[in-house]
């Protein structure tokens, strides 16, 4: 048997619900991927109820619990770098920092970026001084970056309408990604006037073309917090098995609209995760990513 592969998975962790890693992790692992954790916040709850207690990590522990990783032997067997939620501005660089380091050790290690940042209807939720930092530090370290639509018109500067727009802003966020990794852009929770509105999308541009895959838009008032981070886990986790945008895509969209419609059958605040679990691995309805251009 060939040992799991490792993800070094770098986000906000909450006692309670499922955003940041506690979103990702138990995802990955459901796919049989090893995750090693390093938690940017500790939260009781995520932010989108409005109130919440516990604390921002200071920036230095990404780097102390890195070399107690390194001090194991073991950095040059990660495969990738998942970062999410960063609690300040000095996390961007330590992240950064944790990339170069993985990639010192294992040179084919691939970092995935979701740039969390905000979504349509919130706004920005991150501390102000993040959206600059990320874009001028995060993004060209990146392999794979997973921006939301309001993430990617933030980033790319540009107003998406429609999939044109969307093309055109997701190849224009590709070319500043790291060279010489794979450059994959997958937006998330795109919706636009040039679609059927009871679908939501998410869009794959790599440098060999464009793929889409649609699921049913589910009534979710309000949009369920974390979704973007297990959308972020899943796709990376499957890319990094089997090194197909199309197949990555469509599973892991596949999962997500299973544990959705759960979640919304349930009438649930927080992402059913645990219970969906068996959506993961083999989700109980297929939607075929398609490839456009
Ligand atoms: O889903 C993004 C996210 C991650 N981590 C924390 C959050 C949120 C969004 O609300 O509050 C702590």
């Amino acid at each position: 048997a060939q040992p799991p592969l490792n993800v070094l998975s770098i986000q906000s962790w909450v006692s309670y619900g499922h955003v940041g890693n506690a979103a990702a992790v138990f995802p990955l692992q459901r796919l049989g991927i090893e995750v090693w954790a390093i938690h940017t916040v500790q939260f009781s709850n995520h932010t989108g109820y409005g109130a919440w207690t516990g604390a921002v990590f200071p920036p230095e522990q990404i780097a102390e619990l890195v070399d107690g990783i390194e001090a194991r032997g073991t950095l040059g067997s990660c495969a990738g770098v998942l970062s999410g939620y960063m609690g300040s501005g000095g996390t961007v660089a330590a992240v950064v920092e944790a990339v170069r380091r993985v990639r010192e050790a294992n040179a084919g290690a691939l970092y995935c970026c979701d740039p969390v940042m905000g979504d349509v209807g919130r706004g920005v939720f991150v501390r102000p001084e993040l959206p600059e930092l990320i874009a001028a530090q995060a993004l060209t370290a990146a392999d794979i970056l997973t921006p939301n639509q309001f993430e990617l018109e933030l980033l790319s500067g540009r107003e998406v309408r429609t999939l044109q727009d969307a093309l055109e802003a997701a190849h224009s966020l590709r070319e500043r990604l790291h060279a010489g990794g794979p450059r994959i852009v997958v937006v998330t929770s795109l919706v636009r006037e040039d679609a059927p509105e009871d679908q939501i999308e998410t869009l794959a541009v790599t440098d060999t073309g464009a793929w889409l895959c649609r699921t049913p838009l589910l009534p979710l008032d309000p949009p369920r917090n974390g979704t973007g981070d297990t959308i972020a886990a899943l796709f990376f986790g499957h890319y990094l098995q089997r090194r197909d945008v199309a197949t990555a895509l469509s599973l892991s969209m596949s999962a997500l609209y299973g544990l959705l419609k759960q979640t919304h059958e349930a009438g649930s605040r927080e992402i059913l995760l645990v219970a969906a679990q068996e959506e993961f691995g083999q989700p109980s309805q297929v939607f075929d990513a398609e490839k456009i251009a």
